[in-house]
């Protein structure tokens, strides 16, 4: 296997990093991802030089922050810590301490309230100096301003403490970040800045609404349509922190073409996410965890869809996709135009065996669909007659064996009393119902216009007992909390089969690679960075799991036809077979480690360092 390592580069020793995130003890989405699992491998090559930077919410952040007491302040001689203080002589408020996940680093986290008195100056400078524009009563924006403004004075005060020939990195993470770079450039802080953007926001936007977007990206104009879309003040964020930063870097060279369009400035570096893979010793572990994760999900399917028919859970199969709901961008549309024709091909073929195909996203809803809990209930209830059932039958058998004169098993009915046998036939007789087992778990607020249920309702894929694919639409995150499944996403992912995300719009995409760390294998699409990575730099990446739709250049229906055909291979696959493409699958993980892929980082400083 040609693994893509690329050669490590010492790391400055005479230099300190400081990473600058929104998402810093603050999870909104993709980039906490990112720059948590990261942690660790950057931690072991900067050590104590490293500090992450972000935005103080309380909420968010009494969970996973634990600050420095006085004395521990005290104690602490490094520049970061010196620059807390001064600080705070300055009469701010600003926290220290350490970020409780793998890799505990530290962090300083500043509430960008504390700016709210001075948001006229710091608008008013931004638009003069900068030609950035902020409305009024857009809060978010007015927290990003004000915390750009505490960023850039923190390390400004940061700068003062750094002694020649030691120097400062800093890497800054999106544009909610990024608006502190014009100022620092302005002021002539000595500091050493990196932007990357992990999508571009006009990109994102025109994805979503345009569908020849990439036809048309090259003829974009970037201004008219970021007032189009009335986006005009984060775009200019985005462009000044490009365009001010000494490096600028993206995640994927999908996004390469959205910078080059739409920014107007060519990235200097790459930066692939992985993520923080931790391999079991002995390779059967994972394996266990499937069955055992798996067992949990035939309990979720049991309680879904015995109710109205049965099928061979022995013989199901367990597909899933997940993310945000963007129903054309994550390509939802696709999966389930391919999902159909594979309901279709399936009934034709005379194979044996389901598929159960779960969409997990988010959607405003009411609450849970009350019969799809009932249902939960009632089964949870047949349950526990069994076991009664199970318990009084075992003791007397126990009895009648020992008192056995003839040795012949007993009549086992005649051992289990009315009681327990009329309860067990009312409870299945109350649970039983001639209804379809319904397509969503929830009921949505917007029923009628959901993209999903429509193409659902249109094609007729509703969980018929004919159909040979079944849907579960779970428009909530799986959580533990969450009655229905009771599980963490991983467990979940663990316990399924195959992960679909063939998107349109993803500049990288996690999705496929969490399945990849779980040993399940996964389908991608060529207009995702992690799809486009992994035909670049993972030779046979059919054999270890990891799938590819091409949709560059390919009509919906072409690539319908060719998720439809990954669809109907993996469905003829036996046991033996999965169990073999999963090793295959784990086995790839480490390809994707930071530890592997730290080095596209470390590059980026070291380009920005020899930058002034
Ligand atoms: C794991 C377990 C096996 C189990 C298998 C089921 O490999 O270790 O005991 O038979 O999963 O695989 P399947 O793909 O049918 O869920
Ligand atoms: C972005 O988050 P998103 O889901 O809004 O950044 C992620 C991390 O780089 C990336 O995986 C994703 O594709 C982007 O879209």
């Amino acid at each position: 296997m040609q693994v893509p390592v690329p050669t490590p580069v010492p790391i400055a020793p005479d230099a300190l990093l400081v990473e600058v995130a929104w998402e810093v003890c603050n999870q909104v989405g993709g980039i906490y991802t990112v720059i948590r699992s990261k942690v660790p491998a950057t931690v072991q090559g900067w050590d104590d030089r490293y500090c992450l930077l972000g935005p103080y919410f309380a909420n968010q952040a009494q969970g996973e922050f634990e600050p420095f007491d006085d004395q521990q302040m005290a104690a602490l001689d490094d520049p970061f810590a010196g620059a807390v203080r001064q600080m705070r002589q300055q009469g701010y408020d600003v926290c220290m301490g350490i970020w409780l996940v793998t890799g505990r680093p530290r962090v300083v986290l500043i509430n960008p309230f504390q700016a709210y008195p001075r948001l006229g100056q710091i608008k008013a400078d931004l638009w003069q100096h900068h030609h950035i524009p902020t409305p009024d009563h857009d809060d978010l924006l007015h927290q990003v301003v004000a915390f750009g403004e505490l960023a850039k004075t923190f390390l400004a005060i940061l700068a003062q403490e750094v002694v020649p020939p030691q120097r400062l990195v800093a890497h800054f993470h999106e544009w909610m970040t990024g608006v502190a770079i014009p100022g620092l450039r302005r002021d002539q802080v000595p500091v050493h800045l990196v932007f990357t953007t992990h999508a571009t926001l006009l990109g994102r936007y025109l994805a979503m609404n345009d569908p020849n977007f990439y036809d048309h990206l090259m003829q974009v104009d970037w201004n008219a349509e970021a007032r189009h879309f009335n986006i005009e003040p984060a775009v200019t964020m985005e462009r000044a922190a490009a365009h001010g930063s000494h490096v600028f870097t993206t995640v994927s060279e999908l996004t390469v073409r959205e910078c080059i369009y739409l920014l107007d400035r060519i990235p200097d570096a790459v930066l692939p996410n992985g993520l923080n893979i931790e391999r079991f010793v002995a390779l059967h572990e994972f394996q266990n965890l499937h069955q055992q994760y798996k067992t949990k999900i035939h309990e979720f399917v049991m309680a879904h869809f015995f109710q109205s028919y049965s099928f061979d859970l022995d013989n199901t199969l367990y597909l899933f996709t997940s993310g945000r709901y963007e129903y054309h961008n994550k390509g939802f549309d696709l999966t389930l135009e391919a999902l159909a024709r594979l309901n279709y091909r399936l009934q034709q073929s005379g194979l044996e065996g389901q598929v159960v195909m779960f969409f997990i996203t988010k959607r405003p809803f009411h609450s849970i669909n009350p019969q799809v809990l009932q249902s939960r209930a009632v089964l949870d209830e047949v349950h526990a007659t069994c076991e009664a059932i199970e318990r009084q039958v075992g003791e007397r058998l126990f009895y009648a064996a020992s008192a056995s004169t003839d040795y012949r098993l007993p009549d086992l009915d005649a051992l289990v009393d009315d009681y327990w046998k009329l309860r067990y036939r009312r409870t299945l007789q109350s649970w039983k119902t001639s209804t379809l087992p319904p397509v969503i778990t929830h009921n949505l607020v917007d029923d009628a216009g959901d993209d999903i249920l429509n193409f659902l309702r249109r094609a007729n894929l509703v969980n018929n007992k004919h159909d040979r694919v079944k849907i579960v639409y779970h428009p909530d995150f799986v959580s533990p909390t969450s009655p229905l499944f009771g599980m963490e996403y991983g467990q979940f992912v663990r316990g399924c089969h195959l992960g679909i995300f063939p998107s349109y719009y993803e500049p990288w995409g996690y999705t496929p690679l969490e399945c990849v760390a779980r040993g399940v294998p996964a389908i991608t699409s060529d207009l995702s960075g992690f799809g486009d990575y992994v035909m670049q730099t993972v030779p046979q990446h059919e054999d270890k799991g990891i799938f590819v739709v091409q949709r560059q250049e390919k009509s919906f229906d072409e690539a319908a036809e060719e998720l439809t055909d990954m669809l109907w291979q993996f469905v003829q696959l036996n046991r033996r077979e999965r169990i073999m493409q999963r090793n295959n699958v784990e086995s790839s993980a480490e390809l994707f480690d930071w530890k592997n892929l730290r080095v596209h980082y470390d590059r980026a400083y070291q380009l920005a360092l020899e930058r002034q």
